[in-house]
């Protein structure tokens, strides 16, 4: 079944009721929603696009935003967003590797985007920007306000979400209509989604956790959502009294529990808090319990994977655990020889079940790798089942996620690749070699830094690399510290210890 035939199944009978609410006080309707998202698949079905074309998304969060992406989905393409904080060589890379049919991007980029996009062959560039402006609404306004949700097989493509990669360039990992609808179904249930429930969205929607994860949840449940532009703790709270739901990266509850104004009489309505894409320390599961009166839910997924593992939502939420495995996902913890791990061993994640993604876009080997022989999907990410961990004491049947064994950095709940900043630095004049490092930081869980051994006789200056960084890579990418020293720690075999670095430069 198409995923956009899903979700509408969840839509209120009252087209009339409120589908969104923005933060500067707009009302959209079920109906307005259906409306747009029909105007922009016809405009779509119009420029007779091959199937299976992909449509990338370049533009800030607004409503229309949403609606493009359901059109996509609605219209049988692929959608394929793209964090708005990528600069131009990231842009370049997407669209040579994708070649999408339809590029869409805010009108303040349009002359660098387009150049790029028709450079890799796409036919179609328009504009969107967050207040309604732009040539996709201009053309999409004449077109008819319905459309017949076009029929797929459940294995066929509605989403490709890049994802930086360990070794070179970043990888599409290709989601189906199966892997996403069966997702949205499983945490309708698991979550408790409710009549009555209101979102309030405030996380960006061109990864898994504010499309995926959020947005799906309101929609198949037929929930109205507040939708901010962005984290904004005042706002947050300004629209708390009117919401139930909340969804957000740890860096969420951090800001939150910053703020004065912010205690158990503003959340008096909210049944649920999730955080997710990133560590949760304990630390601020106990804080917000005590101070709030009720435990965050922590739940674990991947861009490959959508979500995998969940605190339970009525049950014993457990600090420092990511829970139970969702109903139709299989997880296990291996050794080195793929054998299960017993209970408080340690060991590699991986996984099974409809929410596994097809494969990394044009990458037949690299997806063939990231499989065992008999079809677990490889994590990347390291565990173990129940014990002390991280601070808490989880159940046996818990999972705890107590390290990567991919080279990774999260900050902010943003993946950023050492090797991928590594190799910009190493290209710069005077560098001899560098390595960077996640090390722990109050706000975002972990922070960039850089570590750079200069050539011989050359000089570097920290500030003026950082600012070269800038106009090459997405900012959540850049370091918050570079440091420039003699030489790196290496072991006998010659290798870099990152360790040692983030031993010596945690504090
Ligand atoms: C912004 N900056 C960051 C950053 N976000 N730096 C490191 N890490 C980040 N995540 C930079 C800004 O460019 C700025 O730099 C400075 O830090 C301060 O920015 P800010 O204004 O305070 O940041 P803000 O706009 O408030 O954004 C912080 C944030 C945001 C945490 C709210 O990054 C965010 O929304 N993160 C959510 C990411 C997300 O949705 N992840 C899900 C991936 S899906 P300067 O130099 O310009 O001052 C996934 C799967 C799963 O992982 O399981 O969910
Ligand atoms: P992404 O590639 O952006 O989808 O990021 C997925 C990665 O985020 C996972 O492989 C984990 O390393 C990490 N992640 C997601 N949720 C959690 C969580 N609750 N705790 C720890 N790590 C998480």
């Amino acid at each position: 079944m198409n995923l956009y035939s899903l979700l509408e199944k969840g839509f209120p009978k009252d087209k009339q009721a409120c589908a969104l609410e923005t933060h500067d006080g707009l009302y959209y309707s079920w109906s307005d929603l259906e409306r747009a998202t029909a105007k922009m698949a016809n405009l779509l079905k119009s420029l007779k696009l091959p199937a299976g074309s992909r449509i990338a998304v370049q533009v800030e969060k607004s409503p229309e935003a949403l609606f493009l992406y359901l059109a996509t989905i609605k219209a049988g393409y692929v959608y394929l967003p793209l964090n708005t904080a990528y600069q131009a060589a990231e842009i370049q890379y997407f669209l040579e590797n994708s070649e999408p049919a339809v590029v869409v991007c805010s009108s303040k980029n349009f002359s660098w985007v387009s150049k790029v996009a028709f450079k890799a062959g796409t036919k179609h560039v328009f504009t969107l920007d967050e207040d309604r402006k732009g040539t996709l609404l201009e053309r999409a306004g004449s077109q008819g306000d319905k459309f017949k949700t076009v029929a797929v097989k459940d294995d066929d493509l509605a989403a490709i979400l890049y994802t930086s990669g360990t070794t070179g360039r970043s990888k599409g990992a290709m989601l189906t209509h199966k892997n996403l609808g069966s997702n949205a179904q499983v945490l309708q249930k698991f979550w408790g989604w409710k009549k009555g429930d209101v979102l309030l969205h405030a996380l960006p929607i061109f990864h898994v956790h504010g499309l995926f994860v959020a947005a799906h949840g309101a929609l198949i449940n037929g929930s109205k959502m507040i939708w901010l532009p962005r984290l904004d703790t005042a706002q947050l709270i300004h629209h708390m009294p009117n919401s139930t739901v909340m969804m957000g990266v740890p860096t969420f509850y951090v800001r939150l529990l910053a703020d004065q104004g912010f205690n158990k009489a503003v959340t008096r309505n909210m049944r649920l808090f999730v955080s997710g894409s990133a560590p949760l320390l304990t630390e601020t599961f106990n804080t917000f319990k005590e101070v709030i009166g009720q435990p965050i839910l922590e739940r674990y997924g991947m861009s490959e994977t959508v979500m995998l593992v969940s605190n339970p939502y009525k049950g014993n939420r457990v600090g420092g655990s990511v829970g139970l495995p969702l109903p139709g996902v299989k997880v296990r913890v291996v050794d080195e020889n793929n054998k299960p791990c017993g209970v408080d061993a340690i060991g590699s994640i991986q996984v099974k079940g409809p929410n596994i993604f097809k494969g990394y876009w044009r990458m037949p080997e690299k997806t063939a790798e990231e499989f065992t022989k008999d079809g677990w999907f490889k994590t990347g990410d390291v565990g173990r089942w129940g014990g002390v961990a991280n601070g808490g004491n989880a159940p046996k049947d818990y999972l705890c996620i107590v390290g990567r064994s991919k080279d990774l950095i999260i900050s902010g709940g943003y993946n950023v690749y050492p090797k991928e900043i590594e190799s910009f630095i190493d290209d710069m004049d005077g560098v001899d070699e560098s390595a960077v490092i996640g090390i722990p930081h109050p706000d975002f869980g972990e922070a960039v830094m850089a570590v750079v051994v200069p050539k011989a006789g050359a000089k570097l200056d920290a500030q003026a690399m950082i600012a070269a960084l800038k106009t090459q890579i997405a900012n959540f990418k850049i370091p918050k510290r570079l440091e420039i020293v003699a030489d790196l720690p290496r072991n006998a075999m010659g290798k870099v210890q990152k360790n040692i670095l983030r031993q010596q430069y945690t504090n």
